[in-house]
């Protein structure tokens, strides 16, 4: 029997899947329990959504008794978050307070960083989040640190090109990721890798987690470029794993620093959007975020979650054929599009 679901249960769907916090999931996901056609074809969807609120409850419940403070809870700003994972004294502290005007403990010897800590990276004319995090260890992680990382949007992993384990932490700190199921298997050209296994890395189906989230896309980095070893470590490291794309970057070279916020901000996935009031010029100072693929639609509805219904028409300039013109609610925004929405 068919589903028929409604725009409506589509709509609330959307709002799950745009939810990041423990109670914006639960209020989306009773909204969807609430407009969903009551029939014997949607039994099992109901079911499932039912067995996924009971879930998300006993975590809010958890929380709460643990006193409502969680450090390793990162609250998302800006335009992305981005979470960076490494061995001690990689750098990722450091990497952090040159990309932001965030004052972070900063030394010579390692776990200085106990809990996550936040500052603001500005690119163009946005502000990336970028969490420096407790160090990984020999036995993994930190208790708490898997929960960061889920809540990111993009992960950067920091290895010390200085280092002569570079290759190995890199290496260790991939398999530690998958498997603890935070980013997904794939081929990242290890020469010693047979070719079956290479073809079967490559046909893995996209997987998602319990709570319909995707695998979180990483970047990895090198630090500490300024080191004599560095150059030397680097070009060992890119023979070996020959499809890798690795940001080199030191905290003492401007422009492999802002090499880096580049890379960041296309590997988020995101797009800037403008708004216009009919007859006025643009704000171009603060734009609206999207998703990369982001709509009309999801534009309005970032606005105000009520904005889609009272949508007339909206006008494009930039990514359309001609300045000014008017498209349907589904057309597909690109970064730096100027858009008016006529209520
Ligand atoms: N020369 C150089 N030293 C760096 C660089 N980044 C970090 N360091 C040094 O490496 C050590 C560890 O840095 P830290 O940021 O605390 O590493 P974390 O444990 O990964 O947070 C400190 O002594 C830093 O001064 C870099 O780009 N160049
Ligand atoms: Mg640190």
């Amino acid at each position: 029997m068919p589903a028929n679901l409604t725009p409506q249960y589509h709509a609330a769907e959307d709002a799950f899947r745009r939810a990041v916090t423990v109670e914006e999931k639960i209020e989306a996901l009773q909204e969807m329990l609430a407009v969903i056609p009551k029939h014997k074809g949607t039994d099992r969807l109901q079911g499932d959504i039912k067995k996924r609120l009971a879930k998300l409850k006993e975590e809010g419940q958890r929380k709460s008794k643990s006193g409502g403070y969680n450090p390793f809870h990162v609250e998302k700003q800006g335009a992305g978050q981005v979470v960076l994972v490494g061995y001690p004294n990689t750098g990722k502290s450091s990497l952090v307070a040159a990309l932001t005007r965030a004052k972070l403990k900063i030394a010579d010897y390692p776990f200085t960083t106990a809990i996550p800590a936040a500052g603001m990276m500005p690119y163009e004319d946005i502000l990336i989040q970028l969490v420096d995090t407790p160090p990984l260890t020999a036995e993994g992680m930190p208790a708490g640190l898997l929960n960061t990382l889920r809540g990111g949007d993009l992960l950067l992993l920091i290895i010390d090109a200085a280092s002569p384990d570079c290759l190995e932490q890199l290496e260790e700190m991939l398999s530690l990721l998958r498997e603890k199921k935070v980013i997904r298997e794939q081929n990242t050209g290890l020469k010693e890798m047979g070719a079956s296994e290479k073809q079967e890395m490559k046909t893995e189906p996209e997987v998602e987690d319990e709570y319909g989230r995707r695998f979180l896309p990483y970047l990895v980095a090198a630090t500490k470029m300024d080191h004599a070893e560095s150059l030397e470590n680097m070009k060992i490291l890119r023979e070996l794993m020959p499809n890798l794309t690795l940001n080199t970057v030191s905290t003492e070279e401007r422009e492999l620093l802002d090499s880096l916020r580049e890379a960041t901000f296309h590997a988020l996935q995101i797009i800037r959007i403008f708004t216009k009031a009919p007859g006025k010029p643009a704000d171009m100072e603060t734009p609206f975020v999207l998703k990369k693929g982001g709509t009309i639609l999801d534009l309005a509805f970032s606005i105000h979650r009520d904005f889609p219904n009272r949508l007339k028409n909206a006008r494009v300039w930039g990514s359309s054929r001609f300045d000014g013109q008017t498209v349907s609610r589904d057309y597909v925004l690109e970064d730096r599009d100027i858009v008016e929405l006529n209520v």
